[in-house]
Formats: structure tokens, C-alpha cells, sequence
């Protein structure tokens, strides 16, 4: 009996040393791990089925422009997830009847916006930028005051028949007083 006992003893001594040397041994794998989960988090962006889950069109940071009522305009970025052009056609909202994509452009040294002939292009697996200054969402007849955080929603409708569904935030902006100037392009042909 009191040998197993001391056997006994022996064998939980080595057992005991043996989890020192496991746990030596994970914590000396760590930086193998971290390096490779780098890799393994970039790897999905690549893999097909990855490019499949992401949607084809989104936009990222949308916002519009407060306002009391009258014009008004919806900004962001879009993103292009597809190997193919995507062009965004006409665009809606509960906040104005009307809705143009408009573009800004030097007009004998004044900027002007005007109707974007053919809508706003996001090439392939890029972006297409809507700023102040440049092409934008144009809200006609805004029903409703904006303020600072209100969440408006928006559909923009893509050549294809898709829409991109997506919600803006009002935000003040003192900049982008572009003139609004119907110009001969201003007509019934794209409403
Ligand atoms: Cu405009």
C-alpha cells in the first residue's frame, strides 16, 4: 500500500510537470498564431464565397444636407462589390417628390449643378464619391424640415432594375451652395 502510494505520487509529480511543459509550449506557439491569423482574416476577402455574402452595391456614410424645406441634397460614398460598372439611375425618397443625381460643373468660372447625364457610374470594384462640390443626390422639394440626426430614407434605383436601399443622416453643412441652374439638359427626358 505504501509504495502505490508513493508511485502514485510520483506519477501526479510528473503529470504536473508534464502541464508546465503544455503550457511553456502553447505560449511559445503564440506568435506563430498571431501571425497567422492575419492571414486567415485577410483570406476571405478573397475567397468567392465571401464576394458572394458582401452585397453587389452599398454606400457607406450617407448624409443630408439640413434644411428648413425647398433643395436639399444626400451625399456619401458608393461601393462597387462586382467585377461589372454599376449605374445608379434615379434615386427616391418620402422626403421630396422629386429626386435628381446631380453633378457640379464649371460653367464660364461658375460652379452649377446640373442633371448627371446617364447617372452616376461606380466602376468596378471601386467607389464613386457624392460630396459636396461634386455629384450629388438632388433633393427638388424637400416636404419636411431636416435637422441635425434625422434618418432619412432613400432608394436609388440602379440600370439593371435593383434598388439600393439605405438610410441618411441629416447633418449640418454651411459649404456646397452651388447655384441651381436649369440648364438646356433640364428636361423630362430622364423623369
Ligand atoms: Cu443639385
Amino acid at each position: 500500500m505504501i509504495v502505490r502510494r508513493v508511485l502514485s505520487a510520483g506519477l501526479l509529480a510528473a503529470l504536473a510537470t508534464a502541464s508546465v511543459s503544455a503550457c511553456g509550449a502553447q505560449s511559445g506557439e503564440q506568435p506563430v498564431g498571431k501571425a497567422a491569423a492575419p492571414a486567415a482574416a485577410s483570406a476571405p476577402a478573397t475567397t468567392p464565397a465571401a464576394a458572394d455574402a458582401a452585397p453587389p452595391v452599398a454606400i457607406t456614410d450617407p448624409w443630408v444636407k439640413t434644411t428648413k424645406k425647398g433643395m436639399s441634397a444626400a451625399f456619401g460614398t458608393l461601393v462597387n462589390n462586382t467585377d461589372s460598372d454599376i449605374t445608379v439611375v434615379s434615386g427616391a425618397s418620402p422626403l421630396s417628390p422629386k429626386i435628381e443625381l446631380h453633378e457640379v460643373v464649371d460653367a464660364k468660372g461658375k460652379m452649377v449643378m446640373r442633371p448627371k447625364e446617364g447617372g452616376f457610374v461606380i466602376p468596378a470594384r471601386g467607389t464613386h464619391q457624392l460630396q459636396p462640390g461634386g455629384d450629388h443626390i438632388m433633393l427638388m422639394g424637400v416636404t419636411e424640415e431636416v435637422k441635425p440626426g434625422a434618418q432619412i430614407p432613400f432608394t436609388l434605383t440602379l440600370k439593371g432594375g435593383e434598388t439600393l436601399e439605405f438610410t441618411a443622416v441629416g447633418k449640418d453643412f454651411a459649404g456646397g451652395k452651388e447655384d441651381y441652374q436649369p440648364g438646356k439638359d433640364m428636361n423630362k427626358s430622364h423623369g
